[in-house]
């Protein structure tokens, strides 16, 4: 049984990397919010070598430690090569079923969903959770699509029993009504990394994420 599975259940700022809007670094970054208390780390980047990718990925898997969750964005090789706890991939990537077999049962697999129906899909092919994306509109990721809007986080949430990360063009002033309506965890990438301070603005995060849910 993998350990970290078991945090799964306690997540609430779920930190994307982003290498292109990295202020200090995508090691610095994953450092800061893993030093706020972020459960939950995903190493998304699009521009470098396989090589370069896998240095990286160990140096963030020995970050995250046994605080945070280590899962790597698309790449189930680069996933496997470090032993990473798991993936996150999109509907376009590899199927999950095939991604399955090849990490095992013990390794956490999230899949990004637009919908009620692709979110049931996912639980039943056997994600542990789900992205749903994006929220609002973002200029972070280009083909990204429109917002689906805020209203379809709990009907996602009361569809499915995995739990539910909103993303896309979340920040401090609209991240309390994502939690409100259903929404377990969510990532916030610029908003985060395009700030002074990540460890800081993680902390911010967390603190409303956690008063929100215990309904203050
Ligand atoms: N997937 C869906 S939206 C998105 C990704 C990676 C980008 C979210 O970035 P931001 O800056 O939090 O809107
Ligand atoms: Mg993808």
């Amino acid at each position: 049984m993998n350990q970290k599975r078991s945090l799964l259940e306690l997540i609430d700022f779920y930190l994307v990397t982003d290498s292109s809007l990295s202020k200090k670094g995508t090691l610095s970054d994953v450092e800061d919010a893993v030093a706020a208390g972020c459960r939950i780390v995903q190493y998304r980047e699009k521009s470098r070598s396989t090589k370069d990718m896998i240095f990286e990925a160990v140096q963030i898997k020995n970050l995250c430690g046994s605080k945070a969750i280590f899962l790597v964005n698309d790449r189930v090789d680069v996933a496997m090569a470090v032993d990473a706890d798991g993936v996150h991939i999109g509907q376009d990537d590899m199927p999950i079923a095939t991604a399955r077999a090849l990490l095992g049962k013990d390794k956490i697999i999230g899949l990004t969903v637009h919908n009620v129906e692709e979110a049931q899909e996912a639980e039943k092919s056997g994600a542990d959770y789900v992205g749903l994306s994006p929220i609002f509109d973002t200029t972070t990721k280009n083909d990204a699509g429109n917002g689906i809007g805020p209203e379809s986080i709990r009907v996602v949430k009361d569809a499915i029993s995995i739990p539910v990360v909103a993303i896309g063009g979340i920040n401090k002033q609209n991240c309390k009504s994502v939690i409100k309506d259903g929404a377990d965890s969510l990532v916030a990438i610029s908003a985060v990394l395009c700030s002074e301070d990540v460890k800081k603005e993680t902390q911010d995060f967390i603190d409303i994420i956690k008063n929100t849910k215990m309904g203050i």
